[in-house]
């Protein structure tokens, strides 16, 4: 598009009172942890050909092309941080350590199998978050870990959950940066359970135990995944949003809100203002729910930027972890991947773009319409102008050239791959 196109776009917004350097300055500080699964389908990397099993989670398709090493998947995020314009940080599972020949069950991880991440990313300059890994393994085949009623089954998760702790705050360390651990477990049941309290009862205990050692927040800060349902948990999920919240707010942790562990129909952006004025902090898992917890690819949606404007009108930004959550193995993977991380941050720009003040002055003037009608302008500004200009800064494609792009690694590095 050009200098020509940016300038008569900053005009326009420079009318409404909104300075789109400023944006673009602002835009570029915020960093998205992109999530390593997208490349391998939740596979990881414990043991050859390692496939997603279980865990109320679920992939679908068998697009080529799958990263089916840590040197191909390093290769994919390579590619995928040049596609998407901003800083970046990596958001790393357990079952993606580098473990050699030896296999390494869960809780016997050690921060020695993530190290080779941690100096890849000092080569990047990047951050890494990290996540445990509470589902594909047989001692949570029973529907439960952390909460489960057998003591050896959850102490054997209540093991890697302070093991994941205990490697967080190495990487932080490692880093200069703090290291978010994310903990969401799959406890459930597809049916009528009777028991409910006593579940919840266990999984406090379990994290009681696990939160005993204190980190240093410069290393290492945990975040707890609040779901509703998942598939063979529909009936009864440990982790609800109620139980996590109360827990967060008594136990000074940070709730992690995927945007599709709701139902369709409930606006997670409405729930960050709530959260936030009596927590600290929050992290995010952006992803697109289509009915279920669907986990697909990311776009320039409704929801996705409703949850965009909401960070930006609080002023809550700083306070925002900002990951990704989707899994799509039926498409291109490196292009679903750019794809939704590149949506998310359109998605702050747009929010950054607003005109909040006058916004605001509307509203508390009463002036509804008002209101109603610049919001309604802020969709046909020249938004894609501003958008090209930051993709421009970072030496990104466009959206119309990103394919060309997508489809020559397609070409020359995945097809290669069997
Ligand atoms: C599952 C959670 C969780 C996972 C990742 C792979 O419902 O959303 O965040 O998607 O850990
Ligand atoms: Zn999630």
């Amino acid at each position: 598009m050009g200098i020509k196109s940016y300038e008569n776009a900053r005009d326009a917004y420079e009318k409404i009172g909104v300075d789109t350097d400023a944006a673009l300055q602002r835009l570029a500080t915020i960093p998205i942890s992109i999530h390593c699964w997208q490349g391998d389908d939740v596979g990881g990397f414990e043991r050859p050909s390692a496939v997603l099993s279980g865990g109320g989670i679920q992939v679908t398709g068998n697009y080529p092309g799958k990263a089916r090493s840590i040197a191909q998947l390093r290769s994919d995020l390579e590619k995928v941080f040049t596609l998407v314009p901003g800083p970046h940080r990596l958001n790393l599972h357990a079952s993606y350590g580098e473990f050699k020949t030896a296999f390494v069950d869960r809780d016997a991880i050690e921060p020695e199998h993530y190290r080779g991440w941690v100096e890849w990313a000092k080569r990047l300059g990047i951050g890494i978050d990290f996540n445990g890994t509470f589902f594909s393994h047989p001692m949570a085949e029973s529907g439960y870990t952390l909460s489960s009623k057998d003591s050896r089954i959850r102490e054997f998760w209540i093991e890697h959950a302070k093991r994941c702790r205990a490697i967080a705050a190495w990487i932080g360390e490692q880093l200069g940066t703090p290291c978010i651990l994310n903990t969401w477990i799959p406890d459930g049941a597809k049916d009528i359970t009777v028991d409910k309290i006593g579940y919840r009862n266990i999984l406090k205990k379990s994290l009681d135990e696990i939160f005993k050692t204190p980190y240093p927040s410069a290393h290492m800060r945990d975040a707890l995944e609040t779901k509703l349902f998942g598939i063979g948990s529909e009936a009864f999920v440990v982790g609800s949003h109620e139980f996590y919240m109360n827990y967060a707010a008594r136990n000074n942790k940070m709730l992690c809100l995927d945007m599709g562990h709701f139902h369709v129909e409930e606006d997670v952006s409405d729930k960050l203002s709530s959260i936030l004025l009596f927590d600290d902090e929050v992290l995010m898992h952006v992803s697109r729910p289509i009915h279920w917890d669907s986990d697909h690819v990311v776009l320039f949606t409704d929801k996705v930027r409703h949850v965009a404007e909401e960070l930006v009108r609080s002023k809550k930004l700083d306070k925002v972890h900002l990951g990704l959550d989707y899994f799509d193995a039926s498409i291109n993977r490196i292009g679903a991947w750019a794809n939704g991380a590149r949506a998310f941050r359109k998605a702050l720009l747009f929010a950054l773009l607003e005109p909040q003040n006058r916004l605001v002055e509307l509203e508390e003037s009463g002036n509804g319409y008002g209101k109603m009608a610049l919001l309604e302008a802020m969709h046909t500004m020249p938004f894609g102008a501003i958008w090209e200009a930051y993709c421009e800064k970072f030496d990104a494609p466009s959206d119309v050239t990103i394919m060309d792009e997508v489809f020559a690694y397609e070409q020359i590095v995945l097809k290669e791959r069997v």
